[in-house]
């Protein structure tokens, strides 16, 4: 897959994905990412990519010319590599993201990404983005951390990465819950014994062990996840064995 990110701190974004899953996955030519910085498409001296609110108040605006040069550019490595690749903005007032956006679009060939900076872009630039997306009700500085976000959760998704090996097939047996506790050594710490069923060395106990842990950690930490989930005869099995032992009275 694609990417090309539209940002005036492109060290920001170069350095982050050096390591890691998103890093190793640029060095096996998983995933390939092009930078397009909006100064390099000014004309002036100073090279500037931001001016004052038309209206005034405080802060700068980026200006419509170097992004929509950066936009072009971007558009035309898309083309030139022969994927089609949105325009994505990163921004509070987008879409959310969620693990279902996040595998949608783990299926395309191409994004490119646009980050904002200062007080946000000249409006005009949105009329050249396909979709807004953000990934959370808070506001940032910056649209790269939502940018770097977005492509370390979509690079785990496409085949041959190292996030996407064992830990997404398991995923998605549980997809749509959270995930159930992990231990590893020592079997026996201060602070308490790893359950016995995982050193059982019976991998179906354990599996539907699993699932049981994963229905109650969503049903404590995230009941709204179940009501609109499909349950399995076994996960209703499973919920019904939690509230035999008393789930419903646990707070955490
Ligand atoms: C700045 C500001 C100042 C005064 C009053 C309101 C204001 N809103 C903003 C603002 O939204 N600034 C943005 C900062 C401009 C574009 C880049 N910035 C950004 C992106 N902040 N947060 C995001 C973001 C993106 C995706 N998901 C979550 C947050």
């Amino acid at each position: 897959m694609w990417f090309g990110v539209i940002s005036i701190m492109t060290g920001m974004i170069s350095e982050a994905s050096r390591t890691g899953v998103f890093g190793r996955a640029i060095d096996q030519n998983l995933v390939s990412l092009d930078l397009f910085d909006p100064r390099r498409h000014t004309t002036d001296r100073h090279q500037t990519v931001d001016d004052r609110p038309y209206g005034g108040g405080p802060g700068m605006v980026m200006m419509v010319a170097p992004l929509l040069a950066a936009i072009s550019a971007a558009t035309a490595e898309a083309d030139r590599r022969g994927v089609t690749a949105p325009v994505v903005y990163l921004s509070p007032q987008g879409e959310r993201l969620d693990q279902k956006m996040v595998k949608e679009f783990a299926e395309m060939p191409g994004l490119i990404l646009l980050c904002g900076r200062y007080e946000g872009i000249d409006e005009r630039v949105i009329g050249h983005v396909d979709r807004q997306v953000s990934i959370g009700d808070y506001v940032l500085t910056n649209g790269e951390l939502p940018a770097l976000v977005m492509m370390d959760a979509i690079s785990r998704h496409l085949p041959g990465t190292l996030g996407n090996a064992a830990s997404v097939v398991e995923e998605s047996h549980l997809d749509g819950l959270l995930d159930y506790p992990h231990y590893t050594r020592p079997e026996i710490v201060g602070t308490g014994q790893v359950p016995a069923v995982l050193t059982s060395g019976d991998h179906a106990a354990i599996g539907r062990w699993r699932l049981k842990q994963a229905l109650r950690q969503t049903w404590l930490a995230r009941p709204d996840m179940l009501t609109d989930r499909p349950l399995s005869a076994l996960e209703r099995a499973l919920l019904g064995e939690l509230f035999d032992e008393g789930l419903s009275e646990q707070v955490r």
